[in-house]
């Protein structure tokens, strides 16, 4: 039977049962509306639920990633290390969705396909693929910026018998990798962290490099006791420097520029900032180091020694340099043993520009230097970044206007979380929306589509939109700005990792502080213009 656009099953129709969804769906019950979650997958986490491949684990400290909007969530968890691997990831967002009673809520193995708006009645049709039909007032897509994994575009690749998966769709049942001849394709931060966690177990392992990277030592630890218990009497200090800080991190900004200080001070830093942790590498490391192309340099010469101080082949190290863009021109992995791995006679590093990948066979693969031949190929090729789950979703807004009609020539939002043209739906933790630690900038996104959507139910208005120049100066924003953003343009931030995808900046580049403040003047002007 259709259904009427008169009858609403819930008020708030979330998509997506990843960090972002779930703190929206918790968000909706407690404001007092009905409100269910539609979710591809068959567990929660989104994707640390979908990239359980060997050695994912976090960059973000685990306790700046995990949720802070309720003390009592975040003091109930113990994060065990400083970066917390796949597994505890996941495990944290099953506490956090039976801690908040959500399951009950979330519909299971349904990808939504199709969502219509119907202007006379101001809702949405929703369907997935499990034949779901649910008709929403508010349409909240949290689906995320890297959910739609994408391969490279090389003949054969389902003529390969042996056993072939991407990172970011790897299986529950665990692969048995030891005495396997493996390949790796892809060495942004999945393959690098794939590498070094299968490579004490194969028989050999080929790793298919096309651009290296920046790869720095990612400084994990176990949180032992005394930290637990920082931690859990910090909890408020920790939110307010989160909070004020530029990106969702607690590492402080550095005044000092690069050449401020003399030569063996500045060697004293880099060393100390080759093994800091994570992001703090980009955060804390010399103030004009992403924005002066000298700076950039003597940084990247100094982690070039540290490359080939490391790696004993002195071809093989050459090849691991970057020389094609600086630090941070594309998005930095970190690492655990990256380099050390090369060392192992078992594996090998095929420089894909040297010799391109012709075809993939029954048997393996094959480059313009010939067959070799695998039991197991990892594609750790990337994602469709930002747009890619959006558009693919069949959202068809006011006059039936197609999302991806829509952003033909990239995304067009209002502070990452909505579009004009299609009213009562958001997509908190979306495309221009962050730059940083990703859901510190979500449940920024989130905060604010729940303020909105509880005023308009509260002073009776059918729909929410944002109005044109609003958007208008968001996305002025962005492309402004993004011209003067230290990522270079074949990064994946643009889109020019896939092929026809317009180039477009697709995240946030002015930080939190300027997304916080776009909200909270369209909260403080009572949603003006947003409302009818
Ligand atoms: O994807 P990527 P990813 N032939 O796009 C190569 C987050 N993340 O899954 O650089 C040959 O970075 C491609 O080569 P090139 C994090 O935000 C976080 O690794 O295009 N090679 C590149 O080497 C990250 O940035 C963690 O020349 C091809 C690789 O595949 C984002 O997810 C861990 C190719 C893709 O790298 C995506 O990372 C993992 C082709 N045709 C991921 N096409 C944490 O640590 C692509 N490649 C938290």
């Amino acid at each position: 039977m259709t259904k009427s656009s008169t009858d609403i099953d819930v008020d708030v129709l979330v998509v997506g049962a990843g960090v972002t969804g779930i703190e929206q769906l918790h968000r909706a019950l407690e404001a007092g509306f009905s409100a269910r979650l539609l979710e591809a997958g068959d567990g929660v986490g989104g994707v640390w639920y979908w990239n359980r491949y060997p050695g994912a684990r976090l960059d973000s400290e685990s306790y700046t990633y995990g949720y802070l909007f309720s003390e009592e969530l975040f003091k109930g968890w113990e994060w065990q290390e400083r970066f917390a691997g796949q597994p505890e990831n996941e495990r944290y967002f099953n506490y956090a969705v039976d801690t908040l009673n959500l399951r009950q809520h979330i519909t299971f193995g349904a990808r939504v396909t199709a969502a219509e708006f119907d202007e006379s009645s101001g809702t949405w049709l929703v369907r997935a693929s499990d034949g779901t039909e649910v008709r929403t007032r508010f349409l909240i897509a949290a689906t995320g910026v890297l959910s739609i994994p994408v391969f490279p575009n090389v003949p054969g690749r389902n003529d390969f018998r042996g056993i072939q998966h991407h990172t970011g769709l790897w299986p529950d049942d665990p692969v048995d990798f030891r005495g396997k001849r493996v390949a790796v394709i892809g060495t942004g931060s999945s393959g690098v962290q794939v590498i070094p966690a299968v490579a004490g177990e194969v028989a050999s392992l080929t790793v298919y490099q096309r651009t290296p990277n920046w790869c720095t030592p990612l400084g994990n630890e176990p949180i032992d006791a005394r930290q637990q218990a920082e931690l859990k009497s910090g909890f408020e200090q920790l939110r307010e420097t989160l909070d004020e800080s530029v990106s969702g991190f607690l590492h402080q900004l550095q005044e000092t520029n690069a050449f401020d200080v003399p030569e063996a001070e500045r060697r004293a830093f880099y060393e100390k900032m080759w093994t800091s942790p994570g992001f703090s590498k980009v955060i804390s490391h010399y103030a004009d180091v992403l924005n002066d192309p000298t700076a950039n340099a003597d940084w990247c010469e100094f982690m070039s020694g540290k490359i080939r101080e490391i790696v004993e082949d002195p071809a093989t190290a050459e090849k691991l340099i970057p020389k094609d863009h600086g630090w941070a021109g594309k998005r930095p992995p970190f690492t655990t043993d990256y380099f050390e791995v090369y060392n192992d006679p078992k594996v090998s590093l095929v420089d894909l520009r040297e010799t391109p990948i012709t075809r993939v066979t029954e048997s393996g693969i094959e480059t313009t230097d010939g067959l070799r031949e695998f039991d197991i190929i990892v594609w750790a090729s990337g994602f469709d970044f930002g747009t890619g789950a959006l558009n693919r979703m069949g959202i068809r807004g006011r006059d039936g206007l197609a999302l991806e009609e829509y952003w033909s020539d990239g995304p067009h939002t209002f502070a990452g979380v909505m579009a004009h043209g299609f009213p009562n739906f958001f997509f908190p933790a979306g495309p221009h929306g962050a730059a940083g630690n990703n859901p510190r900038y979500g449940g920024d996104q989130v905060q604010f589509v729940d303020e909105l959507i509880r005023y308009a139910r509260d002073h009776e208005y059918t729909a929410v939109e944002v109005p044109e120049q609003v958007e208008d100066a968001w996305n002025r924003m962005v492309a402004e700005m993004s011209v003067y953003s230290s990522f270079g343009d074949s990064s994946y931030f643009y889109g020019t990792n896939i092929e026809g995808k317009p180039k477009a900046f697709l995240l946030n580049p002015a930080g939190r502080p300027k997304l916080r403040e776009a909200l909270g003047e369209v909260l403080e002007s009572k949603y003006q213009g947003f409302l009818g």
